[in-house]
């Protein structure tokens, strides 16, 4: 038979989920269990990059377990685990630390960005962060890795710091593939449809959450920009991004182009759009929301399940691990 591609993918606790998550990658971690082997990561070290307060961090590392099982990850057909639970990502980190370089790493847009919304905590963790990516993903031989279009980036230096090993020690690493899909990948925020979508956002009417009840996820639509054109066409254009952005989101759940979309609300305008795409949203997080309420409420099944879920990851991530060390010259420990 022949040998399953394997799918890894991350997502930190580092607040609510957004619709722009679950669009971008999360919706996409159920789908892809039946035709690969899946490995999805509570990416809590990388969360710690920025300042967490720590009750809220395990509280949410909880909670994004649960979210993740309700919006279809499978514990039994896929390894779910949390990052902190593995020790070999940071082992692994410190190696290919040394196998990246310094102006890689300071060239990296998120690093840019986040230097500059924490400027009193520049760490070197944040600086040093697509390495810990790099070995997430790598530990596990990861074929494709589902993200957003945000990370392309680090996928990107991900690959590089794989070859520059393989080119030393031989075939150690396989080189990994992004997964970033055609529609979806860059869900903007409600209320500056310029910029990305984002769970930080201090502005609540900017995103919607996973977990947002249906009337405030109709309130949010509501608000939600639309162009300051006269015209009231729904209809994407690069000058509309506030209607383009919610033709894209429509599109997506509803599984229909963006031209279908807008043949749709021919001559409907906005009034009739926004109720509308507020209903799909409404609709799709339902059954999420239900679940995850279930999920939560069962402390013992969670907990057992993120023991299996380390178990099992670190079986996998030893294994290279070992390899790396063996062709670097470090004496392995004997047990
Ligand atoms: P933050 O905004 O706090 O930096 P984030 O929302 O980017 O965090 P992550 O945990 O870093 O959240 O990302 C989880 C996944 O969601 C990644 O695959 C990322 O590419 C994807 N993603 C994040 N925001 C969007 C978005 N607006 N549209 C599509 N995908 C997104
Ligand atoms: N950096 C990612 C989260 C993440 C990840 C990964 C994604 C951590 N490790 C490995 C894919 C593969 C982000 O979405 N911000």
């Amino acid at each position: 038979m022949e040998q399953k591609k394997i799918v890894y993918s991350g997502i930190q606790p580092s607040g609510n989920l957004t619709l722009g998550n679950y669009i971008g990658a999360v919706r996409n971690f159920g789908k892809m269990q039946e035709e690969f082997d899946c490995i999805y990561a509570i990416a809590d070290l990388h969360s710690i990059t920025v300042r967490q307060e720590p009750a809220l961090l395990r509280r949410r590392t909880n909670e994004l377990f649960a979210l993740l099982l309700a919006a279809g990850v499978d514990p039994e057909k896929s390894i779910l685990y949390v990052q902190s639970q593995v020790p070999a990502h940071a082992q692994m980190t410190w190696v290919l630390n040394c196998f990246t370089y310094m102006g890689e790493l300071s060239r990296m847009t998120q690093f840019k960005d986040k230097s500059q919304k924490h400027s009193d905590n520049v760490n070197a963790g944040l600086l040093d962060y697509p390495v810990l990516m790099a070995a997430d993903i790598l530990l596990y031989q990861a074929n494709l890795v589902p993200v957003g279009a945000d990370q392309k980036q680090h996928l990107e230096i991900t690959r590089d710091i794989a070859a520059r090993f393989n080119g030393v020690y031989g075939d150690v690493f396989t080189i990994p593939e992004p997964y970033i899909p055609e529609v979806g990948a860059r869900v903007m925020s409600l209320q500056v449809p310029t910029e990305k979508m984002s769970k930080s956002d201090p502005n609540e009417n900017g995103f919607i959450a996973i977990l947002d009840p249906p009337d405030v996820i109709m309130r949010k639509m509501k608000r939600a920009v639309t162009d300051s054109d006269t015209e009231n066409a729904v209809r994407v254009a690069p000058e509309k991004p506030g209607v383009s952005n919610l033709i894209g989101i429509y599109a997506v759940l509803q599984n229909k182009t963006t031209q279908q979309v807008e043949e749709e609300f021919r001559g409907k305008g906005y009034g009739a759009f926004k109720p509308a795409v507020a209903e799909a949203i409404i609709e799709t997080l339902k059954p999420i929301q239900d679940e995850y309420a279930r999920y939560l409420k069962d402390k013992a099944q969670l907990e057992a399940l993120m023991k299996q879920g380390a178990e099992r990851a670190e079986r996998i991530a030893v294994r290279t691990l070992n390899k790396a060390m063996k062709k670097v010259g470090f004496i392995l420990r004997s047990y």
